[in-house]
């Protein structure tokens, strides 16, 4: 049998002797890669310490570059990937961080409920599917994408490719920065950093002292309550807690009624204390709403409307 050939050309222009051993990749420009005879096949050479440098020369760049950012979003789920697309398209001058404690970004975001993968979006959220370019299905009052995973990984995809967005996954906010204005009020000034295994085992280690990222607007989108969720609104608990003149307290996550919960999370989008915005389901338990259950529809637009709140703080 002739050896494959790897042809990455344009579709109309196969020219390999025999097309079921094409594999045909989209290539920008045609050309031909031939895998003439796998023996003889080797990648260029490199050394090992050159891989190390290229990683970590452009990781630390980054890091000093994004240590002082226009905006971070703490939180890589569907309202902060939504938040984090239209702030970037609409203001490429911004340095925009995201921190993301997990590893693979996403958040609840990678199946449409118990472990179901279509995903539904009530009307008019499929508005931001148009935008971001992702295929649904039309059912009258609401859209469903075949996959929750096409959702996200379309989404996160077209995020990635801002050159004013830097992610840091496998890193968690473990505080906030603040500030008193003149009048004494508490202003938000930026986040606290550290990998997230070292947040996860600060009772294990000695004191492992974490990073931080001096920024105008912190948008938190970490979600309902759990280990890491609901980070900057228990924050914002302790640091005005009950009993104090313009304390923060807590309404908790309520019941599920899918009506209420998404209009809600939407129109109580908005900045919590000053250089704060708290979006998606984060919200919930600052303002007591309901949940939605497997309803995604919230989270799109909810980070769109993250997005103006962030603006207007910079008065913009
Ligand atoms: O997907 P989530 O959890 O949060 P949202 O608000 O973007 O979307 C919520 C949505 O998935 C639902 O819960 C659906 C609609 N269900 C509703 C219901 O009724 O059950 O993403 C939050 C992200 C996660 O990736 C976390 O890992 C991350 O935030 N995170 C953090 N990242 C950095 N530092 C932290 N302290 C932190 N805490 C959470």
């Amino acid at each position: 049998m002739a050896p494959p050939t790897l042809v990455m050309n344009r579709p109309n222009t196969v020219t390999a002797q025999d097309k079921s051993q094409v594999i045909n990749l989209e290539a920008g420009e045609s050309s031909q890669v031939s895998f003439a005879d796998w023996e003889k096949f080797s990648f260029a050479p490199i050394r090992e310490s050159t891989v190390s440098r290229a990683m970590t020369r452009r990781y630390f760049a980054d890091m000093d570059k994004y240590t002082e950012s226009d905006v971070v979003i703490v939180g890589a789920g569907s309202a902060g990937l939504s938040a984090a697309y239209v702030l970037a398209k609409n203001r490429p001058d911004l340095k925009i961080a995201i921190i993301e404690a997990s590893v693979s970004p996403g958040g609840g975001c990678w199946l449409g409920g118990q472990l179901f993968s279509a995903m539904v979006l009530r009307k008019p959220a499929q508005l931001f599917l148009d935008e971001i370019e992702v295929a649904y299905e039309d059912e009258g009052d609401y859209v469903v994408v075949k996959h929750a995973a096409l959702f996200m990984s379309t989404l996160m995809s077209k995020v990635l490719q801002f050159p004013n967005i830097k992610l840091f996954n496998a890193t968690a906010v473990e505080d906030l920065i603040t500030r008193r204005d003149e009048s004494g009020e508490l202003r938000i000034a930026g986040v606290v950093t550290n990998w997230t295994l070292v947040a996860l085992n600060h009772d294990t280690q000695s004191c492992m002292d974490p990073n931080t990222i001096n920024c105008n607007v912190v948008l938190s989108t970490t979600g309902h309550d759990g280990p890491f969720g609901a980070f900057s609104a228990k924050r914002m608990q302790s640091l005005r807690p009950k009993g104090t003149d313009n304390s923060f307290e807590l309404g908790g996550m309520r019941g599920l009624d899918m009506n209420k919960a998404e209009d809600a999370i939407v129109k109580g989008t908005r900045e919590v204390t000053p250089g704060l915005v708290i979006a998606g389901m984060e919200l919930a338990e600052v303002d007591g709403s309901n949940r939605m259950g497997p309803t995604f529809g919230a989270m799109a637009l909810s980070g769109v409307k993250a997005a103006e709140s962030v603006l207007n703080v910079f008065d913009l």
